[in-house]
């Protein structure tokens, strides 16, 4: 065996067994990876969070070691853990004599800081190579927007669609449209159509007890004997294989369809799997391209251009506004909203049916789909007025799939409307009629869909109007807006005063909701 030369680190959400590095095997290359407490603490993670990265990046340790490649690996109970990147990659290099670093892009604004920095503090040459995951560059966004104010994800995706040549027909888009999202507004009634779900059933506990006995901060709950999330790619395509047999003939038109009593739906749960890299996302687009193609009888164009549109368009246009947008994105805060967040969002204990299922199944699974993160949770948090920071900071938490890029652009961007505009073309606000349009979640609750002052009076309906109210000056002028304002000043004076006066009292009470 030669010694080793080159260090090679690998982080928690690189888990790319593709990537170029593992090709070939040589022995004069080390690969480290750290379970660290600087990474887990920058927020209160979901434990299922914490245990699953460390669960996944395990696994593929194992399976590189096994293709014989060379690795140090510091669990998060190991003694000489020194427990963040810097301090690890310094007593790496002295006890084997690294003559040269190199790590990949990270995808966090913050760990591409530290590891500059890390690479300068080791004093040797370093290099950084690219994660091989994504379809676009970090800086293909921002070129392709050059001095636009707002960036359109429609063709910000058209531009995708046609480069990487998924769902056309030579220059024009399969079946004559590029987008069918107004097929996709369905409330599900027969729920005897919803199907089973594959879901793995991971005995973790050994990692469990490391994390508990590390004494890490954590949110949610776990059953560590049937963990429920995949720990690697062969688990995370088993998942994604069921989800094109059974799901996606419904995909796209029940996507924002809200469910009491299940909360997987129609959606893959393949974000965690795509975000540490066990998936990847060509690959993905591909495999749902072609069973679409081999299957069409069953599986309407609507539902494969949906789902196809949410990894090629959505995540990669939200990468793009994260490396375009960052640092100054963190701190946007286009209302000057302020309030903290309820601590109903910690616990679930509220009279509001909605924000209770959301955030107990939130606890329980560590994952939520869409439409609950924006319509549900995402919407009151805005009209209630509390600071992004603090909706950003339960986002990153409590989600299984949630790293900074995809997370505060989804969070900060599209549900908070904090950029002021540059992601959505208008906040995602709504009335208890939208959820009860989408859901079920009104016929169990205390409080009335149909009111809007009283002691029963749903909180998202006073909330609304007085979101309107108060932001006039920034709203009204939003052709988007400007139907709802014509509404507004259509109540009478007195029916305004009395639902701002609710609104103010609920918000004045808003930990009693
Ligand atoms: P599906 O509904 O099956 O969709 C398939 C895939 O499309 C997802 O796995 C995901 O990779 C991609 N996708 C869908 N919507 C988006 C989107 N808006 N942005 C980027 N990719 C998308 N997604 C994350 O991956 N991490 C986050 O931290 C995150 N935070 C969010 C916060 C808020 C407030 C909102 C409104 C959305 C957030 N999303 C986030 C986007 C979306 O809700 C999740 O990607 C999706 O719920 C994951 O579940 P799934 O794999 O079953 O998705
Ligand atoms: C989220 C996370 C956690 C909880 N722990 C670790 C860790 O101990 N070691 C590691 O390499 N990565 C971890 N991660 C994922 C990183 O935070 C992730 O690499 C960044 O968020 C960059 O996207
Ligand atoms: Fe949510 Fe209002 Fe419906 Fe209750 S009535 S579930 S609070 S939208």
């Amino acid at each position: 065996m030669h010694s080793i030369k080159s260090l090679r680190l690998v982080l928690g959400d690189q888990l790319n067994r593709h990537h170029s590095w593992f090709k070939e095997t040589d022995d004069t290359v080390l690969y480290c990876m750290m379970e660290v407490r600087s990474e887990s603490e920058y927020v209160k993670h979901h434990i299922q969070k914490i245990v699953g990265i460390f669960g996944a990046m395990r696994d593929f340790a194992n399976a590189l070691k096994k293709q014989g490649h060379r690795i140090h690996y510091l669990k998060i109970s190991d003694r000489n853990n020194k427990q963040s990147f810097v301090a690890n990659l310094l007593e790496i290099k002295e006890q084997y004599g690294i003559q040269d670093f190199a790590y990949q892009e990270p995808d966090e604004y913050r760990l591409d800081m530290v590891l500059k920095s890390a690479a300068n503090e080791l004093g040797i040459p370093s290099k950084v190579h690219s994660t091989q995951h994504f379809l676009t560059q970090r800086d293909e966004l921002q070129v392709f927007f050059e001095g636009k104010k707002t960036y359109l994800m429609e063709s910000f995706y058209r531009s995708q669609r046609k480069k990487h040549k998924i769902l056309m027909d030579a220059a024009k888009p399969v079946g004559g449209k590029w987008n069918y999202d107004v097929e996709n507004r369905k409330k599900l009634k027969d729920l005897s159509i919803i199907p089973e779900h594959k879901i793995p059933k991971n005995n973790i506990m050994p990692i469990y007890d490391e994390v508990i006995n590390a004494n890490l901060p954590f949110i949610g709950s776990i059953d560590a004997n049937n963990f429920i999330w995949p720990i690697n790619p062969i688990q995370a395509e088993d998942i994604f294989d069921t989800f094109l047999q059974t799901q996606l003939p419904f995909f796209g038109t029940y996507q924002d369809t809200m469910v009491q009593s299940n909360w997987m739906l129609f959606h893959s749960r393949i974000s965690f799997a795509l975000n540490t890299k066990m998936l990847n996302p060509f690959h993905i687009i591909q495999r749902a391209e072609k069973h679409w193609k081999e299957n069409q009888e069953k599986i309407g164009i609507a539902q494969v251009e949906g789902f196809i549109r949410q990894i090629l368009g959505w995540r990669e246009y939200m990468r793009g506004v994260y490396w375009a947008q960052m640092p100054s994105y963190a701190n946007k805060n286009y209302f000057y909203h302020t309030r903290t967040l309820p601590n109903y969002f910690w616990s679930g204990d509220t009279k509001m049916n909605c924000i209770g299922t959301v955030v107990n199944q939130s606890l329980e699974n560590a994952y939520a789909h869409h439409i609950q993160r924006l319509m549900v949770t995402g919407n009151f948090l805005l009209m209630a007025g509390v600071n992004p920071s603090y909706v950003d900071e339960w986002y990153l938490g409590i989600y299984i799939d949630a790293f900074e890029w995809v997370e505060i652009t989804n969070t900060r961007g599209m549900s908070q409307f904090a950029d002021g505009g540059i992601v959505a073309t208008k906040p995602y606000i709504s009335t208890a009629s939208y959820i009860n349009k989408m859901g079920d979640y009104c016929a169990n609750c205390q409080y009335d869909k149909n009111e809007k002052t009283g002691p029963k009076a749903c909180p998202f309906n006073s909330l609304y109007w007085n979101f309107l109210d108060q932001n006039k000056e920034k709203l009204q002028n939003n052709p988007r807006m400007a139907m709802m304002y014509r509404v507004w000043g259509k109540f009478s004076v007195h029916d305004q005063q009395n639902i701002l006066s609710q609104a103010e009292y609920y918000l004045d009470h808003l930990e009693e909701l």
